[in-house]
């Protein structure tokens, strides 16, 4: 049984144990093992850590904010993180080592709690519009493809726009998830004007009625300001179509970037409001604590995770199963 000890802010500094969801989801399991990596640098070096020690004392902090940040989780997010810890220990609510870590699960609990915020799809608009921003390689045509089947499951209708107009392989590979999802892809030839091929989509999909429209772009991060003109140009032009679109603008990012990911994140959100962001690959890499960074830099919903290449590979992110899943407490 996944438990998560939440701080009862009733109470303050009290810990209390508290049943995060009554049922386990369906596939918690494999959750469990797609994170395995983050697990063993998290979980595993944590309580190996605690273990050593048998007093809380400095050394035994000292050696915790190490590994916080050993495992990505941002310097600002481990001080917060690290300032609870000593606060607790003063207060005499944390005695024994063995607090430490549920502790330190209800603090990571609280940090990304408010990033929980499913993406949901408005059906006053039509199309509703998500345009997918990242720099190359970070996960956005994998995502958009994960995200076809997933809004077509749902029994909504899709259409993606192939707006990464600098590679052809990018055309490619979105054409290729729009043929094994049955979804129509917008497309041009490569080179044409990205927001102009946006454009032609969100026409198209109008007319058709179509649910929901993606629209990948290119990953060029050279400059904030050739980012910031693209992305305005991307805008303006929706615009002429619909005055509210896009309504989601979702960062991708790709967890095994560690501070990097943290960085790119910051970028974009300065050069283009984000209101979601995905973070890609934790199921290859052992630095899924990065979320954290994000969570305590931007403030902005997490709103799935990538654990994996395969269509099913995305999951709507869970607050409680990512801690219990790179964190758990038996
Ligand atoms: N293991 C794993 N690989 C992923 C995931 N998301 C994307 N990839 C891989 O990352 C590579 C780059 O992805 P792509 O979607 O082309 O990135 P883009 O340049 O941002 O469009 C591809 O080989 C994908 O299969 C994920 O969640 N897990
Ligand atoms: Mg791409």
């Amino acid at each position: 049984m996944f438990r998560i000890f939440r701080k009862n802010k009733a109470q303050t500094g009290q810990l209390q144990e508290e049943q995060l969801r009554p049922v386990e989801q369906a596939g918690e399991e494999a959750l469990d093992q797609r994170l395995e990596a983050s697990r063993r640098q998290f979980g595993q070096q944590l309580k190996t850590l605690l273990a050593s020690h048998g007093a809380i004392d400095e050394d035994l902090m000292d050696d915790l904010e190490t590994a916080l940040l050993t495992a990505d989780v941002g310097v600002a997010a481990t001080q917060r993180i690290m300032d609870a810890l000593r606060a607790a220990v003063r207060n005499g609510v944390i005695r024994e080592p063995e607090q430490v870590l549920p502790a330190v699960q209800a603090e990571l609990f609280e940090l990304i709690e408010p990033c929980e915020q499913f993406l949901a799809v408005d059906a006053s608009r039509k199309p509703f519009v998500i345009l997918m921003v990242g720099v190359n390689g970070a996960g956005k045509t994998t995502t958009i493809g994960k995200l076809a089947r997933r809004f077509k499951d749902d029994g909504l209708s899709v259409m993606l726009a192939a707006g990464d107009t600098f590679r052809a392989a990018a055309v490619e590979q979105l054409q290729s998830w729009g043929e094994r999802n049955d979804v129509p892809v917008v497309a041009q030839a490569t080179g044409a004007d990205s927001a102009a091929v946006i454009f032609d989509a969100l026409e198209s999909a109008r007319a058709r009625g179509v649910d929901v429209l993606i629209a990948d772009t290119a990953g060029r991060l050279h400059t904030q300001a050739n980012l910031m003109d693209e992305l305005k140009k991307i805008h303006r032009v929706m615009a002429r179509l619909d005055a509210s679109a896009p309504h989601e603008v979702m960062l991708v990012v790709d967890a095994g970037n560690g501070q990097n990911a943290l960085n790119q994140a910051r970028q974009f959100n300065d050069a283009v409001p984000l209101s979601g962001i995905t973070v890609t690959k934790l199921d290859g890499t052992a630095r899924g604590g990065v979320l954290f960074a994000i969570a305590e830099a931007l403030q902005v919903p997490i709103r799935f995770i990538g654990v994996g290449e395969s269509a099913t590979n995305l999951r709507p992110f869970d607050a409680g199963s990512f801690i219990n899943a790179i964190l758990p407490i038996e």
